[in-house]
This record gives C-alpha cells, sequence and structure tokens, in this order.
C-alpha cells in the first residue's frame, strides 16, 4: 500500500485528532479514560512535534545542499518558555488542534497550563536568546543554539511571609516532549591535569593535554520553527554524562558509593542553572559549565564542517558564532586549541580563522558583573587555555604597543592579563581580542560602552564597533499572549504585522475611529479582568480592573530601582491618610521580580512589597483607590499574563545603568504607556512612539555621573522633601513591620548614607511624571489614543529587525528557504 505521509503528519482536525488518541495510546500507554490533562498536554505536544520533525529534516537536507553559513548563538541561557502555545501559532494550527481537542471533550487551554515552563535562564539574557532563535527560524536563517541542558532551571519563586523562599525546578519531572536526545552525538570534555610539549616525527613542535577526568557532552535537540515558514532550526543543549558510569572495581571491592561518586561528579556540571544576574568569582563549577558548553558546540561545528569540507581554512566562512556575552568567551581559546593542537593548523592562519568566525555582545556595564577568572583556578581546569591566553595576549600587547605607544597605560587596560594577587583573566578582554564584532544592545549602552568599559578598546579598533538595538519577538509577545489585540489589529490592518512589525504604523490611520478606540479599551479591559482573576488565585488581593494597572516585572536589583516605585506607592498612602477624602486616579501596583538568591537588599526588597501591601490593601481607609500586589514567580508564562494587562510600565533604572531593557517593549506592544528614565532602550522607544506619549523623569546618564564625581548627598534631598521624608520615616518607624523598626532599616540606612543608585535624586521627578500620568488617566479617550499610538510605532523593537541587523552588520547570512 503507499505510504500515505499526509496523514501521518496532516494538520485538518480529524487527522489531528486521531493523532493525538496515537500518541497518547503508543507514546504514553494511555487511554482517554484515564489520562490526566498533563497526558493530554503530551499527547498534544507529540503530535505537534511530528509536524515540525519532517520540516526539521527537510531544513538539514537544504541548508546542507545550499551549504548556506550558518549563524551559532553560543548562550549559558536560553530562556525558551513553554513551548507548546508558540509552536502552534508558529504553524498556524492552532484553530485546527483546539477543534480535534473539543471533540475529544480536551479545552486547549486547560492543556496549556500543563506545560512546565523551561526555565534555562536568569532574565533579560536568556530571553534575547529566545526571542533571537525565534527570529533567526522565521527569517529563514541557517541558526542553531548551542547552550547548557541544566537539569534544573531558575528556582521557583515562593512567598512565605512576605520573603521569598527558592524552591527547585524539577521541569524534566514528567518528560519533555520537545527534547530529541542524540546519544550518539556525544563529545569528550577533558577537564584539569597538565599538558606536555613535544616535537613530532616531522620536527614540528605539538602540545598534548593530558587531563584529570573526561566528562561526555550529550546533545539534545529541540526544533525551533519559524512563523509561517518550513524552516526549523536547532537548539542544541549539551548535557553532562559520565564516561563511565560506573566503576566496577570499587563496586566489586565493596565501595559501593565510590563506585558512583564519578558519575555524579561529572552530571553536576549541567545539574543547575546559576541563579545570579551578577559575576561569579571563585566558582569552579561555573567555569567547568562555559567550558563544556563551549567546546561541545565547537566540536559540533567542526564536525558538520568536515563533512562537506576538506579542511577548517574556510570554516569562518562557514559559521557566524556570536558570543551572548562573555559567558562563553574561552571559545577563543579552545577554537585556537582545537585548530592548532588537534588539527595541527598553524598559530597565524588558526587566529585568522578564529577572529573572522567570532563576535561579541556585551549585555552589561556593571563592573561586578564582568567576569575575570583567577588564574590560578583557570589552571587548575584549563591548563592548556592558560598557556594559549598567554599566547594570544602576548601577540596582541606587542600589537598595542605599536599601535597606542602606551599612552596613559592603555597597554595594563587591555591585557587580557590583569596583575594583581592573584593574577586574573578579563574575560571582556578575551572575547575583544577574539572577536570581528562587538556590539552592545541599545544606542545609549553602545555609546557608553565606548566612552568607558571598552574605551581602550574602542579608541584601538573603532571599526569593531556597532550597536544592535534589542527586539522582541511578536509571536510570543503579542500574537499568543495577548490575542484580543491581535485580532483587533488584524481586522483593521490585516496580519501582515506578524511578520513586519512596521506594519502595525497602519493602525495610525483608524486613530480617529471612535468605534475603533472603544474596541481597544474593552480588549483592555477583558485583560485586566483576567489578569485581576488570576491576581485573586495567586494572592488573595482583590483588584479593580478598572483603576489604572501599574507594572513593573523583572529581575529584583538596585539599579532597577523597585525601591523608588515602592516609595511612591507608600506616598500615595501618606496622601490618603492625611486627606481621607483625597480624589485620586484609583491604582493597582503590581510588581514581579526574583531576587538572586544571595542578593540580601534584592530579597528585602520583596519583603517590602509584601509588608507595605499588607497594610495598604486591607486599610478600609483606602478603599479602591490604592492596591499594591507582589505576583509571585516571575516567569515567561506568567509574563505572558501579565504584559497584555499593563497600562503603565514602570521603565525606571538609574539612567546609564540598564543596557536595553526588553520587557519595555512587550509592555509598550500590548498597549501599555510607559513612566521611564533615560535608560537602555526607553530612549529609543521614546523617540519612536513620540516624547507626548512617553512619561519621561529623572537624571540622563551625564547628570548621574556629574552629581557622583561632584559628591552626591542623599541626606539633602530626604531633608529638602517632606514626602519623601514622611515615606521613609514610615517604613523606618516599623509601621509595615508590626513595629519592629529594624526589618528595613538596612534599605533605609542604605538610602540615607550611600543610596548608589540615586533613588533620592529621582524622587520628586518620579513623583512629578506620575501626577502627570494621573491627569492623562482622567481623559481616558486621550489615553486610548496615545495607547494605540503606541503600538502602532513600537514596529523597530521587532527582534525580526534586530536580526536583520546582526545578519548584515555581523554575521553576513543570508536566508536559505525551504521549501
Ligand atoms: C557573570 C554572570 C553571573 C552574569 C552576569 C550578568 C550572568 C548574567 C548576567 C545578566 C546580564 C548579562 C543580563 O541579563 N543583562 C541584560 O541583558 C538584556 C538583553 O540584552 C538587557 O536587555 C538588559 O538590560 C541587561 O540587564
Amino acid at each position: 500500500p503507499k505510504l500515505d505521509l499526509h496523514s501521518r503528519t496532516g494538520t485538518n482536525a480529524d487527522t489531528l485528532q486521531r493523532a493525538i488518541l496515537d500518541n497518547l495510546f503508543y507514546i504514553q500507554g494511555r487511554f482517554p479514560d484515564v489520562a490526566t490533562p498533563h497526558d493530554w498536554y503530551q499527547a498534544v505536544a507529540y503530535t505537534v512535534r511530528d509536524r515540525q520533525l519532517h520540516r526539521w529534516v527537510k531544513t538539514a537536507q537544504t541548508y546542507k545542499k545550499q551549504k548556506s553559513r550558518s549563524v551559532c548563538y553560543l548562550s549559558a541561557e536560553f530562556l525558551i518558555g513553554p513551548m507548546l502555545g508558540s509552536n502552534l501559532v508558529n504553524l498556524g494550527i492552532e484553530d485546527e488542534v483546539r477543534e480535534a481537542l473539543s471533540a475529544l471533550g480536551q479545552d486547549l487551554d486547560v492543556l496549556l497550563e500543563q506545560e512546565p515552563e523551561p526555565g534555562l535562564g536568569n532574565g533579560g539574557l536568556g530571553r534575547l536568546a529566545a526571542c533571537y532563535m525565534d527570529s533567526l527560524a522565521t527569517l529563514e536563517i541557517p541558526a542553531i543554539g548551542y547552550g547548557i541542558r541544566y537539569e534544573f532551571g531558575i528556582f521557583h519563586q515562593r512567598i512565605e511571609n512576605g520573603w521569598q523562599k527558592e524552591i527547585s525546578d524539577q521541569w524534566l519531572h514528567l518528560g519533555n516532549p520537545w527534547e530529541v536526545p542524540r546519544p550518539l552525538l556525544t563529545f569528550r570534555v577533558n577537564l584539569g591535569g597538565h599538558t606536555e610539549h613535544y616535537t613530532d616525527d616531522h620536527g614540528n613542535h605539538r602540545v598534548r593535554w593530558e587531563p584529570e577526568r573526561v566528562v561526555l557532552g550529550v546533545a539534545h535537540d529541540t526544533p525551533i520553527i519559524g512563523y509561517g515558514v518550513n524552516n526549523t532550526n536547532l537548539l542544541r543543549l549539551w548535557k553532562a554524562e559520565a564516561e563511565q558510569s560506573f566503576d566496577f572495581e570499587a563496586f566489586n571491592t565493596g565501595d559501593y558509593y565510590a563506585a558512583v561518586e564519578e558519575k555524579v561528579k561529572s552530571e553536576t556540571i549541567s545539574k543547575v542553572l546559576y541563579p545570579n544576574d551578577e559575576a561569579i568569582s571563585g566558582k569552579t563549577l561555573r567555569l567547568e559549565q562555559q567550558y563544556f558548553f563551549v567546546s561541545c558546540s565547537l566540536r559540533d561545528m567542526i564536525r558538520i564542517h568536515l563533512q562537506q569540507e576538506p579542511d577548517l581554512s574556510n570554516f569562518h566562512e562557514k559559521f557566524a558564532a556570536q558570543l551572548n556575552d562573555t559567558h562563553p568567551a574561552i571559545a577563543v581559546a579552545e577554537l585556537m586549541r582545537l585548530l592548532v593542537d588537534e588539527h595541527h593548523m598553524d598559530w597565524n592562519p588558526a587566529w585568522s580563522v578564529a577572529s573572522r568566525t567570532f563576535s561579541y555582545t556585551n549585555h552589561t556595564l556593571l563592573p561586578e558583573a564582568l567576569e575575570t577568572w583567577s588564574l590560578p583556578l583557570l589552571q587548575q581546569v584549563l591548563p592548556r587555555h592558560v598557556e594559549i591566553i598567554y599566547e594570544i595576549n602576548m601577540r596582541f600587547m606587542d600589537q598595542v604597543r605599536v599601535l597606542t605607544h602606551d599612552v596613559c597605560g592603555a597597554v595594563t587596560r587591555l591585557s587580557i592579563i590583569e596583575e594583581g594577587e592573584p593574577k586574573r583573566v578579563r574575560m571582556a578582554n578575551l572575547a575583544c581580542v577574539g572577536s570581528h564584532a562587538i556590539n552592545g544592545v541599545a544606542a545609549l549602552h553602545t555609546e557608553l560602552l565606548k566612552k568607558t568599559t571598552l574605551n581602550d578598546f574602542h579608541n584601538l579598533w573603532p571599526e569593531k564597533f556597532l550597536n544592535v538595538t534589542n527586539g522582541v519577538t511578536p509571536r510570543r509577545f503579542l500574537l499568543l499572549s495577548n490575542p484580543k489585540q491581535s485580532k483587533l489589529i488584524s481586522d483593521r490592518i490585516g496580519e501582515g504585522w506578524i511578520t513586519d512589525l512596521e506594519k502595525l504604523r497602519g493602525l495610525e490611520a483608524h486613530l480617529d475611529d471612535a468605534g475603533f478606540r472603544e474596541d481597544w479599551r474593552r480588549v483592555k479591559r477583558e485583560n485586566k479582568e483576567a489578569l485581576a482573576k488570576l491576581l485573586k488565585e495567586r494572592t488573595y488581593v482583590d483588584v479593580d480592573p478598572q483603576s489604572l494597572f501599574s507594572v513593573q516585572a523583572k529581575r529584583i536589583h538596585e539599579y532597577k530601582r523597585q525601591h523608588l516605585h515602592l516609595l511612591y506607592v507608600v506616598t500615595l498612602y501618606n496622601r490618603i491618610i492625611n486627606n481621607p477624602n483625597l480624589s485620586m486616579a484609583p491604582r493597582v501596583h503590581i510588581l514581579g521580580g526574583k531576587a538572586a538568591p544571595g542578593y540580601a537588599m534584592a530579597k528585602l526588597f520583596i519583603k517590602l512589597a509584601h509588608a507595605v501591601g499588607e497594610m495598604v490593601n486591607r486599610d478600609q481607609m483606602v478603599g479602591d483607590r490604592l492596591k499594591l500586589v507582589f505576583f509571585p514567580n516571575f516567569n515567561v508564562k506568567n509574563a505572558q499574563r501579565i504584559y497584555p494587562a499593563a497600562d503603565l510600565s514602570e521603565q525606571i533604572s538609574t539612567a546609564g545603568f540598564e543596557a536595553s531593557g526588553t520587557g519595555n517593549m512587550k509592555f509598550s506592544m500590548n498597549g501599555a504607556l510607559t513612566i521611564g528614565t533615560l535608560d537602555g532602550a526607553n530612549v529609543e522607544i521614546r523617540e519612536v512612539v513620540g516624547d507626548e506619549n512617553f512619561f519621561l523623569f529623572g537624571m540622563t546618564a551625564e547628570e548621574v555621573v556629574h552629581l557622583k564625581t561632584n559628591g552626591y548627598h542623599p541626606r539633602h534631598y530626604y531633608d529638602g522633601n517632606a514626602e519623601l521624608r514622611a515615606a521613609m520615616d514610615l517604613i523606618a518607624s516599623g509601621y509595615f513591620s508590626h513595629g519592629e523598626a529594624d526589618v528595613f532599616k538596612p534599605l533605609i540606612d542604605n538610602l540615607l548614607e550611600h543610596d548608589p543608585f540615586m533613588v533620592l535624586a529621582d524622587y520628586e521627578a518620579y513623583c512629578h511624571a506620575q501626577s502627570q500620568v494621573d491627569d492623562l488617566w482622567a481623559q481616558p479617550d486621550l489615553w486610548t489614543r496615545k495607547s494605540i499610538l503606541n503600538v502602532a510605532r513600537i514596529g523597530k523593537f521587532s527582534s525580526d529587525r534586530a536580526i536583520r541587523e546582526y545578519c548584515e552588520k555581523i554575521w553576513k547570512v543570508q536566508p536559505t528557504p525551504v521549501d
């Protein structure tokens, strides 16, 4: 009989229904009567994956035949979030699957909730990598995302008595239907030991690395399908396994525990994501993680290359490797090792290949987030790489001395090795030296990089520097997460915006249509009702969907200034207490975000948010005028329900500290207005949406530096502003902490004595901007117009635009469509 491929992977509702039942039975061994919602979720997931797989095979064949240049995105984090929804959207089969499921008595929305979140990242940097994978596939660019298959992703945040409690994330517990393990695609990764230099039979100087131990890296592939195209790229994550899972000698001599010890030790490497967004120093495991995934990835690229080409001399023509921050920067030394030691290339041609392969994206100016590794530690884990880094540095230093004549000590600052006890290796310097392009993630950020953090490199190689402002995928963060607003948009201007976000400008023509504005308000209202319901379920707090929803959702950090936001909420509370009949715009302030487990101040912010919320929310005198809610466990899944319901987006970092921000783009895309500083991408968002549609406040980055250098005295602002004083005094008095004044003392003291992020200096301007928000809120129709204009003009911040820029300016790759 003729094999009917179509019925195996067809996409009409009948075929889908049959396929779901088949998968439920043949993969999971379940039948409808006993299947749980999670069983059904998995059956649907496998059904969707089947439909990705033949596109995936076709994609691999096409790329191979066309000999396309591929992008390799090297990143320690890929915060992909749940896959079912976005895969349905990208395949364009959501309606059919919904229909098939309802014939089976199942509700797709319930099943979508079943998917655990793959939280393989901390925040902005990891989510950016995921958005870029979506855009690369949608733009039909051959690409592989390389990273680590963490067994435990970012912790779950539980709130106990107002404090954050970290719960381990067992996302793989019930299985992961999206990944395909590739046990045959395994590399042996060396660690520790020493090097031996020798001369081979032909008189060549060679180096052998005798490792102390070996860990296996096993590929686990997740297909990433583009929107409305067949291109299905690869997210290839490496899992660490023991070379020999059982030491029989130890076992036989009765030492059962020693027998499995090596296995446990090896598998630790991909066990857990470091939940920090600040530099981790002295952690051997973190360095091992970085080297582990970089080595596997580069050797995989070399393997693929050698299937097509006789040697590695044109490796850089086939691959563009992007270093997502310095986390994979050891790749520069590792590629040199692979080319020189293992593939016997001479140093100079190898260096030319390596430096034309790599480019480096910087994501932070914070000095404490710039990675350095102590030389002894590096020596212990990667002895050969220390030699290679010294060789790279020696040649680089010679070049630098000639080029700079060491003006003002530039040589010392440019050196990859930092002097001191112990010496340290500066990973950003290694990344800069080994890359042909270096970029920041927003215009302001790139300018500051050139002027400050990477100034010496910019003086040396101005041509290497460029900006690529971040973007986010409109598929996940608009089409999927906000179906109502999406439908409203598509009904007016068609669906072209989904892959060409600038088309949203077409909405401006409908601005004067009162019916359209009415619909726009209705959609926002319905989204807020949905969030209110969710808030009630998760926090037991009642909020009125008619209130202004003001949201700050992001990692908790002093530079992001959640405390400024909280001081404003306390100020509003004081105003009500002082004037019980105050007529004001009713507000719901929503905060969300995780604190790094070791970051005491950030954890105290979370406690303060709960403490204030508890008093304000149940104060009869306040009523519905003011609520403060902390949304627990902010992650991709929750984010998708928060962005569509926001009226006001709080982007209030100290100018010069937020490299870009991407949440700011997601809020705006969903019709929120922004209250923000001139920081990161806020600057460009304001530029495109128009300054009359953006609530600007606060010092500029220049003013921040100026004030700091001329002596900043936070107490001066405290003394000079009665409302600020009242808010801080109320917190310090113990009013929000059952009379215990010391709970928030560290926070208040820090503000009064140091205030490193100049909260007090910006407080008054912030309050003033919030009053302007209230004034506009009193004119709902004007607010709606500005909301529509924000969406209509946000097209620039699609990750499609960002990826196009990377392709043109850095990677020099072209699309390879798949039939
Ligand atoms: C060194 C290490 C532990 C580490 C430091 C910093 C790990 C992770 C980070 C997080 C940083 C690099 C990060 O997430 N940066 C964010 O990148 C986003 C994407 O470019 C930006 O939008 C955001 O402004 C920036 O903070």
